[in-house]
């Protein structure tokens, strides 16, 4: 190996067929998180999250891509058996940004978060990623910030989103947002959505009405030599959305829960998910299946979008 090796950024990148296909053809792609599917949501509601995903980005002009590390790769349209692997969970680890060297080096597989997918979006130059939630600043402990806003704060991509997940300090998430330089948009609302909640209270610097309108961000933070990401933060579908008070109390089991079973790192964001799942008798699931569905619809909305002349 030469010493230069590795040091320019241009890590290989494993295409699959459909995403292949789409690149050589020009095509507008959206690039969709594994995590969720492999650790932040149940089996088989999982594979009906991908089925779902898929389908709204396909009916909206563009082509899904889930990215994932498969036995060392980093890959851009996860499929096949490889898919089924990770839908099944067999021996899939959850991968944040700083997971991929050692995941590489040992040729494993992970399921990315938003942070690992934002790697791998810059990697392979795709600019609109579809997720539920970003993760962010947990209630407790307080320390236990997602690697999510750090790479989000040097990833120039847009994220479509329905907010960070309502068992984390939403506040608190946002200011880390600004520090971290994260252009933040909410589309056709002024709030900040709470995930399971369409309303927090808490306000968003900006609202943008169309996907032209995200595109014209996304070409403006580019032109400006914004190292970041713009977030793109649209409410749960209004038939699906929670009551706050729900979520909130569901939130305080969980948290208990976790607490009492002194889970640590990145086990607990997938176990107060699970948690809060039990304690909204399942409506927190169908919930987080239709905001997938929505922010994948809309980022195909973009990436079509920022394929069309300004
Ligand atoms: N949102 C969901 N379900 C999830 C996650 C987000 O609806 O499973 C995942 C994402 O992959 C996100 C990760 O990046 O949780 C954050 O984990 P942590 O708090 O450990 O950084
Ligand atoms: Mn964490």
């Amino acid at each position: 190996m030469s010493s230069a090796e590795g040091r320019t950024g241009s890590a290989p990148v494993r295409w699959g067929h459909e995403a292949g296909a789409a690149r050589d053809a020009g095509r507008p792609i959206v690039a969709l998180e594994s995590s969720v599917l492999a650790q932040g949501l149940p089996v088989p509601a999982n594979r009906e999250a991908e089925r779902r995903m898929r389908g709204a980005v396909l009916a909206n002009g563009a082509v899904p891509a889930v990215t994932a590390m498969v036995r060392g790769a980093l890959t851009v349209g996860l499929e096949g058996d490889d898919l089924e692997r990770f839908l099944r969970r067999d021996g899939v680890a959850k991968v944040s940004a700083r997971d991929l060297p050692v995941l590489a080096a040992r040729k494993g597989d992970g399921a990315t978060t938003v942070a690992a997918t934002l790697a791998c979006c810059t990697a392979a130059g795709l600019d609109v990623f579809a997720t539920g939630g970003i993760g962010g600043v947990h209630r407790e402990p307080a320390f236990d910030e997602s690697a999510d806003l750090a790479e989000l704060g040097r990833s120039s991509v847009v994220v479509v989103c329905a907010g960070a997940k309502s068992i984390l300090d939403l506040p608190a998430t946002l200011e880390r947002l600004e520090s971290f330089g994260v252009t933040l948009l909410g589309y056709r609302t002024d709030e900040f959505p709470g995930f399971f909640t369409a309303g927090t209270g808490l306000r968003v610097p900006a609202r943008v009405d169309s996907a032209a309108g995200i595109a014209a961000v996304l070409r403006a933070a580019r032109a400006l030599g914004r190292p970041g990401a713009v977030l793109v933060v649209q409410p749960p579908p209004a038939a699906h959305a929670l009551d706050a008070e729900v979520v909130e109390r569901a939130v305080e089991s969980a948290l208990a829960e976790a607490r009492t079973a002194g889970v640590r790192g990145a086990a607990l964001t997938p176990i107060l998910l699970a948690a809060v799942e039990r304690h909204t008798g399942g409506r927190s699931l169908a919930a987080n299946l239709a905001l997938l569905e929505a922010n994948a619809a809309l980022a195909a909305e973009v990436a079509v979008a920022l394929l069309a002349p300004p």
